[in-house]
C-alpha cells in the first residue's frame, strides 16, 4: 500500500508516524508552547529528526469544548510555518476544517489536508481534488464545542465505518484518487469511553475497507481515564494504544510522542510474524 501525497510516495509497509506541530495556544496536550513560527518550525524538525514520516500542522484546537478560530488568525499561526517546514523537505501536512486554509497551506508546500470533518465544509471536497495533496478523512459526531455531551450510536463500529466511506465515495467522485485518501475513526470526537475502546478493538474492520488507516490516540483522555496520568505522563499508555492500533491494521499514528513511538514500533516490527 502506497500513499500518494504531492511529491511524496509513502510506502505504508512500516507503519508512518506523524508527528504533531500545533500552533495554538490553547490545543488539549501541548497547547501555547510552540507560540512562534521559529519554535514550532525547530519543534517541527526535531520531530522529523526522531522519525515522523509527516508533519501535522493545526492552527486550530479542535479539544472538546473548543471554539472556531476566525480565518485570518488560523492563517496567521499556520502558513509560515509550512513554508518554513516544507522548505527544509518535510512533508507537511495541514489540521484544518476550512477550504481556503487548505488552499493556501498547499500553495505553501503542504502535501496533505488532515479534516476533522471530512471535507464537508463547502468548497472543501473541491479545493483538495484541485490540489496533487492527500487527505485524511475522519470521522466526528457534532462539533468540538458540544461533541461530548452524550454522543449517540446504533452501532459505533458500523456507523463510523459507513460515514467514512461515503466520504471515500465522495471524495474518488470530486475527482480525489484513491492513492490520496487515508480514514480515521476520529478517537474522541464525539465518543464516549466505550465507543473509543470499541473502535480501537474493531479497528481491523475499518483497515480492511481498502484505505489506509490513521489512528490519533496520543495523550487523549482515554488514555488519562485508563492510566489516571496527567498530560505530561501519558506518553507509556500513549505509546501503547499506537501499537495495538497498528496491531490492529492502522497504517499511520499520529502522536505528540515520536521518539518513543518509534521505538516501540520499530521493536513490534522486529517481531511480527
Ligand atoms: N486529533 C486531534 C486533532 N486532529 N486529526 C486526525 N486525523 N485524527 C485525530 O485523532 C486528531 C486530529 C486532537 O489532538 P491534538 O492536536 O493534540 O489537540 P488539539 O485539537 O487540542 O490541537
Amino acid at each position: 500500500m502506497e500513499l500518494h501525497a504531492g511529491k511524496f510516495r509513502f510506502a505504508l509497509d512500516s507503519p508512518l508516524i506523524m508527528g504533531i506541530v500545533n500552533v495554538t495556544p490553547d490545543s488539549f496536550s501541548d497547547g501555547g508552547r510552540y507560540p512562534d513560527v521559529e519554535s514550532a518550525v525547530e519543534h517541527g524538525l526535531k520531530l522529523r529528526a526522531e522519525g515522523a514520516r509527516l508533519l501535522d500542522v493545526g492552527g486550530e484546537s479542535t479539544r472538546p469544548g473548543s471554539n472556531p478560530v476566525a480565518l485570518d488568525e488560523e492563517l496567521h499561526r499556520v502558513i509560515d510555518v509550512i513554508r518554513a517546514l516544507a522548505g527544509h523537505g518535510a512533508a507537511v501536512s495541514i489540521d484544518t476544517q476550512k477550504p481556503e486554509v487548505m488552499r493556501a497551506a498547499v500553495e505553501a508546500g503542504a502535501v496533505m489536508v488532515n479534516d476533522v470533518n471530512a471535507l464537508r465544509a463547502e468548497g472543501a471536497l473541491a479545493t483538495v481534488a484541485a490540489s496533487d495533496a492527500a487527505v485524511c478523512l475522519m470521522h466526528m459526531q457534532g462539533t468540538p464545542k458540544t461533541m461530548q455531551n452524550d454522543p449517540v450510536y446504533k452501532d459505533v463500529v458500523a456507523d463510523v465505518r459507513h460515514f467514512l466511506l461515503e466520504r471515500a465515495r465522495a471524495a474518488i467522485a470530486a475527482g480525489i484518487a484513491k492513492e490520496r485518501i487515508v480514514l480515521d475513526p476520529g478517537f474522541g470526537f464525539g465518543k464516549t469511553r466505550v465507543h473509543n475502546i470499541a473502535l480501537l478493538r474493531h479497528l481491523d474492520s475499518l483497515s480492511h475497507a481498502g484505505f489506509p488507516v490513521l489512528a490519533g490516540l496520543s495523550r487523549k483522555s482515554l488514555i488519562a481515564h485508563i492510566t489516571g496520568r496527567s498530560m505530561e505522563e501519558r506518553v507509556f499508555g500513549s505509546v501503547a494504544a499506537a501499537i495495538i492500533a497498528v496491531q490492529k491494521g492502522a497504517r499511520l499514528v499520529r502522536v505528540h510522542d515520536v521518539k518513543a513511538t518509534r521505538d516501540a514500533l520499530a521493536v513490534w516490527e522486529a517481531f511480527r510474524e
